[in-house]
């Protein structure tokens, strides 16, 4: 832990806005990286450097940048705060020795910090809290973690506590060595006397920092039972050891924007945060050489390098990995600069350049090493949102899928699917936002042009009624015609069991080489019935029929087989069918009679609900939704539970759809034909 030189790899993440992107900057600022700070809204941060984000004046991707602080390098990867992001954000944390979560001091937006507390909390990766903006705002620390506490799943234990003037924050107390500081905006704070007014708080805060470390610590408690206060050092290592652990989570404060705490954060990093040896406990065993991929990105003229964090060995350019793929240049990232390094050891955040094949998560390993096995990596986000889309240009077409397969590559939380039943190519991901920017990387990096549309639901129909139908194919045409003579029956099946055809000619009234023509015939039809759909759940028995010796043919019966079903299924009482989907919502569970009500108005029907056991104080609301439903589903849910709620979905069954709703879409498919 004392090797002065340790990189130590931290990852920016928290809430939308909170000012991570900002902090990274004031942490280059600080540490002297750079002599002047840019601004998240005039488009020049070290962090928010794409296209895609300074259009957005906000944080699409992760970004990396590294700095020098007594003697430690750090490397930060800004991480996006949306939960659309959050794919990205999982994917960077698998790579990092520990997050700092940048909160705004915002008490009705803790909550939307939930899904990255539990996250941290489940892979054990360990976690401070940075109270940002702590310049504009009267609401008091320990108010804060009050509000924290029941969505964090480890105990939060402060740090510091605020002195103020008025409801302004002037400077902090650092209740680990007991001194008072005053802030000096850009320049570090100066020590000063902790005033008066501070006293009794900066006691009660000292008390909870201390019991809540002896909750992990026998001897802390029992000193503490005993009235003795331990020394700052030993108070120091208490903190670094349970953090190591992930077991508190320590809060700070301070504001990115004029530097306030930002020195002191990075002081204490160097004294709590744990080295790479904590976070190789990751590591599995017998592994000599490994890194892995915790971002990949795709440069301006089409170039691909790929984020790893070294976990063990050395890894050196030129090096051929586990499938054949040769290191073609590597870099240390600074925001969009790349500088060009030879190689990288154990404990380094370095771009890998040129591995076409490998993926964001993939672990890479030398050819001529031990395999490595798999490192751990984050389960890609359930698919929530979807566009079809289409090339704007003809020429364009064949590009699609390989361009898609390849930003799904770079961000496994995209999903490109062809869809059969409704021929459509359809872009999934986790909401607007986050398909308008893979849309305009398709377009900025790869000159793909698309057009999206919300996507088509797969509509069927099936029949109520059986009939009994006669169909004859007659053709007299110059030399010898065509002829086909067919019965047949059409019976409805039960829902899901998709399509039978049989036959019960006796006497070859129609020949056995013709039959499997009929049948052809028949599914030839069922593609589209008579309200437009594909047909399913029905049951065809070829009766009999007659043939002709020289006029038949297969083609000839097949045709037959087509007319009799186009002249039966009409008469067949058609009906269509909608897919309905089963569909686990998951929300804080003081939203889940709000989630009730929004299945209720989409058409579905609430099944159940209950805890999540592995999400204390969320709940799962089981439910069946109409897919027509469920294009927008999502919006409405982050609307209705501060951005935290998501769900899961899969199709369930068809069932079917009559009255106005079915007028409806049998009128708008009509039109589009
Ligand atoms: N007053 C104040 N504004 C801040 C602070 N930190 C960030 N901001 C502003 O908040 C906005 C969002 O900051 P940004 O760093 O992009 O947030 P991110 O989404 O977490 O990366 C920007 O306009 C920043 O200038 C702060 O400590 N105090
Ligand atoms: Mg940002």
């Amino acid at each position: 832990m004392s090797n002065s030189t340790e990189a130590l790899n931290i990852a920016l993440v928290g809430p939308y806005t909170s000012g991570k992107t900002t902090l990274l900057e004031s942490m280059l600022f600080v540490s002297g990286t750079i002599g002047r700070k840019g601004k998240v809204t005039d488009g020049n941060t070290v962090g928010d450097w794409s296209e895609e984000a300074r259009a957005r004046q906000s944080s699409v991707e992760v970004n990396t940048a590294s700095f020098s602080y007594r003697d430690r390098r750090f490397t930060v990867l800004d991480c996006p705060g949306s939960i659309e992001f959050f794919g990205e954000t999982a994917n960077a944390l698998m790579g990092v020795d520990l997050a700092i979560i940048v909160c705004t001091p915002d008490l009705a937006r803790v909550w939307t910090m939930g899904r990255l507390f539990k996250y941290l909390a489940q892979h054990e990766i360990p976690h401070v809290l940075f109270a940002n903006r702590m310049d504009e705002t009267a609401v008091r620390v320990a108010e804060l973690i009050e509000a924290v506490t029941p969505v964090s799943d480890r105990p939060l234990v402060p740090c510091q506590v605020a002195i103020r003037d008025g409801d302004q924050v002037t400077g902090y107390v650092d209740l680990v060595t007991g001194q008072a500081y005053e802030y000096r905006d850009q320049e570090g704070a100066v020590g000063v006397d902790a005033p008066e007014t501070v006293l009794e708080r900066q006691e009660d805060a000292r008390t909870q920092l201390l019991e809540s470390l002896a909750d992990f610590d026998d001897a802390l408690l029992e000193s503490l039972l005993e009235d003795e206060i331990p020394e700052t050092d030993e108070i120091r290592a208490y903190v670094r050891n349970t953090l190591a652990d992930a077991q508190v989570v320590p809060v700070m404060m301070g504001s990115a924007e004029r530097d306030w705490g930002v020195r002191r954060l990075l002081e204490s990093l160097v004294d709590f945060a744990p080295g790479g040896a904590v976070a190789a406990r990751r590591l599995p065993a017998g592994a000599d050489t490994v890194g892995q991929v915790v971002k990949t990105y795709i440069t301006q003229h089409g170039g691909k390098v790929s984020l790893a964090r070294v976990w063990a060995g050395t890894i050196e350019d030129g090096t051929v990995l586990n499938d054949g793929q040769r290191i073609g240049g590597m870099y240390r990232m600074q925001g969009q600069q790349q500088t060009k390094i030879d190689r990288a050891e154990a404990g380094e955040i370095v771009g890998l350049g040129r591995l076409e094949t490998i993926a964001t998560g993939d672990t890479v390993a030398p050819a001529d090493g031990p395999a490595a096995e798999p490192m751990p990596r984050a389960a890609p986000p359930p698919s929530v949102y979807a566009y079809s889309v289409r090339a704007s240009r003809r020429e364009d077409e064949v590009k699609v899928s390989g361009a898609m397969s390849r930003i799904a590559q770079e961000d496994p939380s995209l999903r490109f699917e062809q869809n059969p039943d409704t021929q459509e190519a359809v872009l999934w991901g986790q909401g607007e936002m986050h398909l308008k920017v893979a849309l305009d990387r398709l377009s900025s990096k790869y000159g793909l042009a698309l057009q999206t549309e919300r996507p088509k639901v797969a509509y069927k129909e099936a029949i109520r009624k059986p009939v009994a139908q006669h169909a004859r194919f007659k053709k007299q045409t110059g030399g010898h015609g065509q002829f086909g003579d067919v019965h047949i029956e059409v019976k409805p099946l039960p829902r899901g069991t998709g399509f039978e055809f049989q036959q019960k000619v006796v006497g070859g009234a129609v020949p056995r080489q013709y039959i499997p023509a009929v049948e052809a015939g028949v599914r030839d039809y069922l593609s589209s019935g008579p309200l437009g759909f594909p047909v399913v759940d029905v049951s065809v028995t070829l009766t009999d029929g007659k043939h002709h010796a020289v006029d038949s043919s297969e083609q000839a019966f097949k045709t037959a087989g087509r007319m009799a079903m186009a002249e039966a299924l009409p008469k067949c009482n058609p009906v269509l069918l909608e897919p309905i989907c089963e569909v686990r919502i998951s929300i804080p569970s003081e939203f889940t009679p709000n989630v009730q009500r929004l299945v209720t108005g989409r058409r579905g029907q609430v099944l159940g609900f209950q805890a999540r056991e592995d999400w204390s104080g969320w709940d799962e609301v089981t439910s069946q939704m109409p897919q027509a439903e469920m294009h927008d589903l999502i919006i409405e849910l982050r609307s209705l539970t501060l951005g935290v709620g998501t769900f899961e979905s899969q199709f369930d069954r068809l069932q079917e759809l009559t009255g106005r709703l079915a007028d409806d879409v049998l009128a708008a498919a009509k039109e589009e034909n």
